[in-house]
């Protein structure tokens, strides 16, 4: 039986990860961070009892800021592969945390590439670093591809960038099995709730139950190439998998503004948005006239990634990967699932008084 260490396992792709590795018979051990309140809601349906027979999936209790912490993990739970999840995510949060963040998402993943050095696992242990499209940042070729020049536009892709240089590096330097997925947006019902995407398809169900009036909203122009988590787990799994470690673009070959993604989770629940003005007084508007949507510069992000399409070519040829799930079939899904979210909040609001 395969055993993977997980970190960022309570996240969006931690969760798909771990169903798809537990369906695949693995044993899956997750780092979990303490928090103050839950933060395993994604994987309380995955959670066994340990006094149980025949537990597969374990969680412990670490941080991607704590060396010692990761080495006696990697040394306790002797993965045979490892995926590097955890990350301080949240683009627009990291130039207000750029310090934190280039702690977790860059020198985090030094800690685990050195804790499998300094353990003496370079050879049996595999490592996956989750790399991301952010890194190309200021267009500099359309469609991108693992050629296209890097160009990071935040403290988040230039931590990120840091990641997956060392990442190339350790796979150099000491023959390790270590590969970047470099994933294009993906995104799913798990979505957190403050990225775009997942807050449109929230604000739609909650504006379409009349629970909510208004969906404030940053850069609508900026163009991104969402695809499904599940699909994009897949992807990871199969990187890791591959008989050489090398670096690949995830991607659907398909890019979208914000604006037609509002649109979409909108007609999802039959309203159709009518635009009028430009720029920050840009609104949108239900066929009654309802206002429903407007710009709040506070989401302008210092400096913005305008345009992400990837070429997913070499996945394909090399990983025979390629994406499932188009946009629609994803829209519908979240937008789906946050009419189900909303109304038990609701009900459990109403509960209480
Ligand atoms: P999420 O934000 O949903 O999950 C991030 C995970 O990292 C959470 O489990 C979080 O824990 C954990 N985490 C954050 N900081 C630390 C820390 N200091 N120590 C330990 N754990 C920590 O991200 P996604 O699942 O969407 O993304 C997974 C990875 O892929 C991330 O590295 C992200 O940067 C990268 N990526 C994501 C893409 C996407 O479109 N989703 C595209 C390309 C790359 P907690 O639950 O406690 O907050
Ligand atoms: P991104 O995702 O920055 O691409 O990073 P996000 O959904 O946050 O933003 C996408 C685009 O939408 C614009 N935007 C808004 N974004 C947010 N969050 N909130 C708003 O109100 C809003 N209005 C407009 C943004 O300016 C941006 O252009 C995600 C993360 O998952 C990263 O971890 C990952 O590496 C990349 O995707 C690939």
């Amino acid at each position: 039986m395969k055993r993977a260490l997980i970190t960022g396992v309570t996240g969006q792709d931690g969760a798909y990860l771990s169903e798809l590795l537990l369906s695949k018979g693995y044993e899956v051990h997750g780092l979990k961070r303490r928090a103050s309140s839950f933060n395993s809601a994604r994987i309380d349906h995955l959670y066994q009892d340990p006094h149980e027979s025949d537990v597969r999936f374990h969680l412990h209790y670490g941080d991607m800021t704590d060396s010692t912490n990761l080495i006696r993990l990697v040394q306790e739970v002797k993965p045979d592969e490892i995926y590097n999840l955890a990350a301080q995510s949240h683009v627009a949060v990291s130039f207000e945390t750029p310090e934190y963040t280039a702690n977790a998402d860059g020198i985090g993943t030094l800690r685990i590439l050195e804790a499998i050095r300094i353990l003496g696992m370079e050879k049996t242990c595999r490592f996956y670093q989750a790399s991301t499209s952010e890194l190309y940042g200021l267009v500099q070729e359309v469609p991108q591809r693992e050629t296209t020049p890097f160009y990071p536009r935040s403290p988040y892709a230039a931590a990120k960038m840091y990641a997956y240089w060392i990442t190339v590096n350790y796979r150099e330097a000491y023959g390790m099995h270590a590969s970047n997925g470099i994933l294009f947006n993906h995104e799913s019902p798990l979505r957190g709730e403050t990225f775009v995407t997942r807050k449109i398809t929230r604000a739609a169900a909650a504006i379409s139950l009349g629970l909510q009036d208004r969906l404030y909203l940053g850069n609508m122009d900026a163009k991104r190439d969402w695809g499904h988590a599940r699909d994009y787990v897949e992807g990871m799994w199969r990187i890791v998998q591959a008989d050489e470690a090398d670096d690949f673009v995830l991607a659907t070959g398909v890019t979208q503004t914000v604006r037609s993604f509002v649109e979409a989770a909108f007609a999802a629940v039959d309203i159709t948005i009518h635009w009028k003005g430009q720029g920050v007084d840009e609104k949108g508007y239900d066929a009654n006239g309802r206002l429903l949507i407007e710009v709040d510069p506070r989401y302008f992000r210092p400096t913005e990634v305008e345009l992400l399409i990837g070429d997913p070519s070499k996945a394909r040829e090399k990983l025979g990967w390629s994406h499932t799930t188009s946009l629609a079939e994803m829209v519908t899904e979240m937008v789906q699932s946050d009419l189900k979210v909303v109304q038990q909040e609701r009900a459990r609001k109403d509960r209480h008084g």
